[in-house]
Order: C-alpha cells, then sequence, then structure tokens
C-alpha cells in the first residue's frame, strides 16, 4: 500500500512539474514584445554581459527608477544574472544613466547612446529623454544587434505621441475587438491595477507620450470630481514613464454636470465654468494632456448648437487651459447627412473657412482619409489645405473595417502610405508626415494619434499580431521615416522569435497582409461595402439606411455601365480640394493608379486596364487571388511553427484559417453582386462560386443578428 501511495505521489509530482513546465513555458501574450527572454547563443551574451556589469543612475526619482529598474530586468532576463543598479563608481564596463543639458538633440526627448570610457551611455536632456534610450538599447540587445552599431542618436519628429482609447465608463469599448476597457472605472482610485504600470512600460518602449483615456463619444462623468480622482490614479501611473493623460470632452458638460443653463462656447458663464474645471484638474493632475473634442459630428453635441463654429468652441477650451502646458485637439471628423453631397468633402468644407482662426493652443486632429478609416483611402484634402493651422494626425488601429481581431493585418503599409503622401500645400515634397510633424507650417505643435487596439484580453489585442500594429504605429509617431519592414521584422524578433528562417517568413506574411486584404474585400479603391453597422464582412448591396450617406450603393454607385465615385469635376469634384499636381495624378481615369480609381471615377466594366484585364475581370481577378493569397499566408506561417511557441502558434493558425474562410465569403459576396450590374463571366481560371448570392446574404444577417 505504501508503494502504491509512494508512486502514485511521484506520478502526481511529475505531473505537477509537467503541467508547470508546460505553464512555465506557454507565452499568453501579455509580455508583448519586451519579452526579454534568455539569450540562447552563449557568445553573444558574453559579449554583451562584458557592457552591462552594473547600471549606473544618479537620480532615483520617478522616471530614471523606471529606465533603471527596466534596464535591470530586461538585461536580467537576457543575460540570465543580476546586474546591479548603483548611484556612482568610476568602474568600466557597464551603463550609464545621465541627464545632461549638453546633449545637442533638436527635441529634448531625444536620446544618445555612445560608448564613452569603456561603458555605454545613455544620456537625455530629460529623464524621458534616457527612459526612450534605454529602451533603444533593449531593443538593440533584444533585436541581437551587435554593439558596435552604437553610437546612435535619436529624437522623435512629432511632440505628442498618443494613443486615444475609445473606450466607455460602462467598461465596454466602442469597437473594440480584445475584451473589454483596461480601465478599472469602479475601483479606482483606491485599487490600481498594476496592468496599468504595464500599459505605460509597453507605450514608453515605442516613444508614446499621451493617452485619451476615454472614448470621443464622451461621457460628460468624467469631467466630475468623482471621475477626475480616478483619472489621477491612473496618471500617478503613468508619469513615471513620461506618459500624460488626457479626456475626451462632451461638449455639453457644462449643462449636463455643471448646472448650467447653456454650453454656448461664448457664454461667459460657461467660460468660467471650464476655466474653474481647468484648474480643478490641474490641482489633481499638474501634468494633465488637455482636452480631445469631438463636436457636432455623428449626432455629438457641439458650438454649432448654439450658433458657434468649431473654432469658437476649440478656442474657448484653450482660453480655459491658460498657462497650463496643456493643449486642445479638436478633430475635423464631421460630415451632415446631405443627399446631394459627398461625404468625402464634408470635413474641408467645415474646416478650411476655419483656417488661421484657431488658438495657438489648439490642433486640427484630422482621420488618415476623407471618409472613415477604410482598407484604403487617399489621404484627406485637409492635410495639404490647412496652411495656417497644426493638423494632427488621426490613424485607427483597432481593425474595424480590417476583419476585427480574426483578420491579421500588419497596418503599417497603410500607415506609410499616408505619411509618405505628398500634399503640395507648400511645394514639392510637402509630404503628410512633414505636415503633421510641423516642419511644413514651421509648428511647435504636432501629433500623431492612433485609435488604440488595447483591451483586457490577457494579450492586450485579442489577435496577437494585433499587437504588431500597436507596436508599429507608436515606432511611426517617434519616427515617421522607418519601413515597414524595419518594424515588422523588431516586431518579429523581440515577441515571436529571432530565428532567421521562421522571422522571414513571418515578416513577409505581415508586409503583404494588408495588400491582400484590399484584394479581397475593396480591390481598385471600392470603399465602404462592409457590413452595416457593425462593420464586419460584405454588404455592398444595403442600399437603406437612416441616412444616404450610410447607404453602401452610395460608394460603388455600381450600374449596368460601370462602377465606382465620379470625383471629378463631372461628378462631385471632390478633387478639386487637392492641390492641382495631386488632381492631376488622379484627374484622369487612363492615369490614376489603380489602387485609387473607383475612389476618383466611375469606370466601365469593359474598360482595359493597364494590366490587360478588363475592369470586370480586374475585379474578379482580385478577390480571387485575394482570397487565395490567405491560403499562403497559412503556409508562411506554418513554416514558421517549429520556432514559436505552441499556444501563441495555435491561436494565430485559427484565426487565419477563419480569415480564409471569411475571404471567400467577401470573394463570393462582391463577385455574385456586382456580377447583377456587369452581367459578365466569371473569366477564367477562376469558376463562379457554388452558393448564390441569396445564400450569402444570409450569412450578413447572421452576423448582423438580424
Ligand atoms: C467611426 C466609428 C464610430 C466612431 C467614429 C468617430 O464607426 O464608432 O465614433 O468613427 O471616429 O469609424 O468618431
Amino acid at each position: 500500500m505504501r508503494t502504491y501511495v509512494q508512486r502514485v505521489g511521484s506520478w502526481l509530482c511529475l505531473l505537477a512539474g509537467l503541467m508547470w513546465s508546460v505553464a512555465a513555458n506557454a507565452d499568453d501574450g501579455y509580455r508583448l514584445w519586451l519579452k526579454y527572454d534568455l539569450i540562447k547563443d552563449a557568445g553573444l551574451r558574453t559579449a554583451y554581459a562584458s557592457q552591462a556589469g552594473f547600471i549606473q543612475v544618479t537620480g532615483r526619482s520617478g522616471i530614471l527608477a523606471s529606465a533603471a529598474g527596466e534596464l535591470q530586468a530586461g538585461l536580467q532576463g537576457l543575460l540570465g544574472k543580476p546586474v546591479p543598479v548603483v548611484s556612482s563608481g568610476s568602474k568600466t564596463g557597464g551603463i550609464v544613466l545621465t541627464v545632461s543639458q549638453a546633449v545637442a538633440l533638436p527635441n529634448a526627448e531625444g536620446y544618445q547612446l555612445t560608448q564613452q570610457g569603456g561603458n555605454v551611455v545613455i544620456s537625455a536632456k530629460t529623464e524621458a529623454g534616457v527612459l526612450y534610450g534605454a529602451f533603444a538599447l533593449l531593443r538593440h540587445l533584444q533585436t541581437r544587434q551587435p554593439l558596435r552599431n552604437l553610437p546612435q542618436s535619436s529624437s522623435p519628429k512629432v511632440r505628442y505621441r498618443m494613443l486615444n482609447h475609445w473606450d466607455n465608463v460602462n467598461g465596454t469599448i466602442e469597437r473594440g475587438y480584445a475584451g473589454g476597457t483596461l480601465w478599472k472605472w469602479y475601483e479606482l482610485p483606491e485599487t490600481v491595477d498594476p496592468r496599468y504600470r504595464d500599459y505605460a512600460r509597453a507605450n514608453a518602449s515605442l516613444g508614446i507620450n499621451g493617452s485619451v483615456l476615454n472614448n470621443v463619444n464622451a461621457s460628460a462623468r468624467f469631467m466630475t470630481a468623482e471621475y477626475l480622482q480616478k483619472v489621477a490614479a491612473i496618471a500617478n501611473v503613468f508619469r513615471a514613464y513620461g506618459i500624460r493623460v488626457y479626456l475626451s470632452v462632451y461638449f455639453p458638460a457644462p449643462k449636463v454636470v455643471g448646472g448650467l443653463k447653456t454650453s454656448d462656447p461664448l457664454d461667459p458663464q460657461v467660460k468660467a465654468w471650464w476655466t474653474d474645471k481647468v484648474a480643478e484638474i490641474y490641482k489633481l493632475i499638474p501634468d494633465f494632456g488637455g482636452f480631445l473634442v469631438k463636436a457636432n459630428s455623428e449626432g455629438e453635441p457641439g458650438p454649432q448648437d448654439y450658433g458657434r463654429t468649431h473654432a469658437d468652441g476649440a478656442n474657448m477650451l484653450a482660453e480655459a487651459l491658460g498657462d497650463h502646458d496643456g493643449i486642445v485637439l479638436w478633430r475635423s471628423f464631421v460630415y451632415k447627412a446631405d443627399p446631394k453631397g459627398d461625404r468625402f468633402k464634408a470635413a474641408y468644407e467645415e474646416f478650411k473657412p476655419l483656417d488661421g482662426q484657431f488658438h495657438k493652443k489648439v490642433i486640427v486632429q484630422v482621420k488618415n482619409g476623407p471618409i472613415d478609416f477604410q482598407v484604403r483611402e487617399p489621404f484627406s484634402p485637409l492635410f495639404g489645405a490647412m496652411d495656417r493651422t497644426p493638423l494632427a494626425m488621426e490613424f485607427q488601429i483597432t481593425q474595424e473595417y480590417l476583419g476585427f481581431a480574426t483578420h491579421s493585418v500588419f497596418e503599417a503599409p497603410l500607415f506609410k502610405e499616408c505619411l509618405d503622401s505628398d500634399t503640395w500645400q507648400k511645394g514639392k515634397g510637402s509630404t503628410v508626415a512633414k505636415v503633421i510633424d510641423g516642419s511644413v507650417g514651421n509648428y511647435t505643435l504636432s501629433a500623431m494619434a492612433g485609435v488604440a487596439n488595447t483591451g483586457s484580453d490577457r494579450n492586450w489585442t485579442g489577435n496577437p499580431m494585433g499587437q504588431a500594429n500597436w507596436y508599429a504605429f507608436g515606432r511611426l509617431t517617434w519616427d515617421h521615416t522607418l519601413a515597414s519592414e524595419t518594424l515588422a521584422r523588431e516586431w518579429v524578433n523581440m515577441t515571436l522569435t529571432t530565428e532567421p528562417k521562421a522571422a522571414q517568413a513571418i515578416t513577409d506574411m505581415m508586409l503583404r497582409s494588408r495588400e491582400i486584404y484590399v484584394d479581397y474585400t475593396n480591390p481598385l479603391g471600392l470603399h465602404h461595402i462592409m457590413g452595416y453597422g457593425i462593420h464586419y464582412g460584405p454588404e455592398p448591396w444595403l442600399d437603406r439606411a437612416p441616412r444616404p450617406d450610410w447607404r453602401h450603393t452610395y460608394y460603388h454607385r455600381a450600374d449596368s455601365i460601370g462602377v465606382g465615385f465620379d470625383r471629378t469635376a463631372s461628378g462631385s469634384n471632390a478633387l478639386s480640394q487637392y492641390k492641382p499636381e495631386v488632381q492631376a495624378q488622379w484627374n484622369n481615369p487612363e492615369s490614376c493608379p489603380l489602387p485609387y480609381l473607383l475612389w476618383f471615377h466611375h469606370v466601365a466594366w469593359t474598360k482595359k486596364l493597364p494590366t490587360g484585364r478588363t475592369l470586370w475581370d480586374e475585379i474578379c481577378t482580385r478577390y480571387y487571388t485575394g482570397a487565395d493569397a490567405v491560403g499562403w499566408m497559412q503556409q508562411q506561417w506554418a513554416q514558421a511553427k517549429p520556432a514559436i511557441d505552441p499556444e501563441l502558434y495555435a491561436d494565430v493558425a485559427g484565426r487565419l484559417a477563419t480569415q480564409h474562410r471569411e475571404a471567400i465569403w467577401w470573394r463570393d459576396a462582391c463577385v455574385l453582386y456586382f456580377q447583377t450590374f456587369a452581367k459578365r463571366p466569371i473569366p477564367a481560371p477562376f469558376r463562379q462560386p457554388d452558393r448564390t448570392l441569396e445564400d450569402v446574404k444570409r450569412l450578413v444577417d447572421i452576423y448582423q443578428m438580424r
């Protein structure tokens, strides 16, 4: 009996040990790109360790302590040995952190990594700069760069580098696909989730220095004393990582929570209310960043409700900020339900006349494209037109129109395509990036915002591949010249694997993924044909909605002749909102680049394109090859399997399988629907779908829970 018990006991121990080791190896994605797993190459480890004998830091205040702490944890993990933090010494072979006014860089948050007197020295004008330098050094080691590649120096090109959270008080996230909000409003301010710190670390590692905590469809609650206490508790955590908090404003807050009779921005009582509110906020949060405002847009109230302009509203808030170091980010995402108009033109029509009228603390925040975060958009004409107003970029990281957390779409190529577009605002070379970094207009205010894809899921982004979009966005806010390939490779190396073949297979998959998504959903410049409301799956046939510009037939305009939205002078003339040089690129259907063709032209189904195919055949080719290419993505991922954590591998493999099935759904829905107009066969070698249009329509109803 004793032997039996002993035997069972030892089996149980073995089993427990096994389970532990499985659990210890399983990667739940929580650590993002800050994994710091042991470097397996002993030679490299020794080389790095020879420069990492100690971390010397003189100050021990908030941000410097964060920098030293991060380096210590990172080096211990990567090198497998403890690294002491010391406050002084004349030893060599260590890392020295120093704040020095002598550092000559354009931005005080920039850093230098040099080798001096046998040490690696991280220096910057500010503590935040030192923190960014510490993360840069860690990234250097995580991506296995040789130490001889130092020195390096880097300075952020944009001043306000921020995430916008569309998080609601009730814990949900508008267009969030990774669980609920990270902010536990009901527990705050007393209980401060340790996760807030990890959120701040991740963002600081990219250079992000601001976070708007709440949805642009804002609740007035955030302006109450109760909620400001909660916000302050989060700000206290973020401060040690150089991140400032901002709040979205519900414009009628003075009426709703202030008890005033009006929220008219020119009313003296309203002005006084905001001035007092600002004072209250800065007392609690001395480094508060400022306000983000969605006004007179999609039913949100705003200054126009009182006969005032967007500039009146923005300037009133800017004045209320007074001498505090805060800004107002006023969104240009506005459009009216005009059946005769073109939604494309709306933001320009409202904001261009106000150019030059904004207070010096106001930045107008513009979505990358004129419509709404579609899979591909031409850049917003405002970037070329507002030459007397600083403009912020608003990208969407969360994949509202890009297949949620199911489809793997690497967004860096989308961001870059917009940033690198030439607006010609002040002549050739006035790229969108240079407009928003302030260099074209010579502004010191510059900002870039991304609508966050984070949530309470353990791995932060639902789809582990979504982490790469957070990563790429953040790195681009720091340096918009970084190439998509660099960003993909860095992220893969830091997050998934450094094994070269596997890393290459995944990088290749990521780099093609956006174009593949475009092909099986909206090829050749089709846009806004996704599932109504939910924005998932195809629904190009939608011709009934409360507003004309919420109908999808409004956007694609398919008829027996052809498809596409004529935005030239013979149509809505939206093209006239661009500089002549930009118009020249897109104006002529013969020379308009294919990715933008149906954005600007109604093209005949029979029209021969430069590819040698007719428009109809080209559309079909894109839908079919796009859907097939998801099969290729699956193969790429499978190639990397031996080098990837099994849990993480299986998670992404499952999502890719769904993506493949849904790509075929998109394909069938769109070719079957457009075929009812084109009245042509599916070109060989492709085959007519087995199912009918009615079959695919039913699928959409199921997703929409109709
Ligand atoms: C749209 C979203 C909506 C947002 C809106 C915005 O569908 O949920 O509120 O943008 O940016 O894309 O304000």
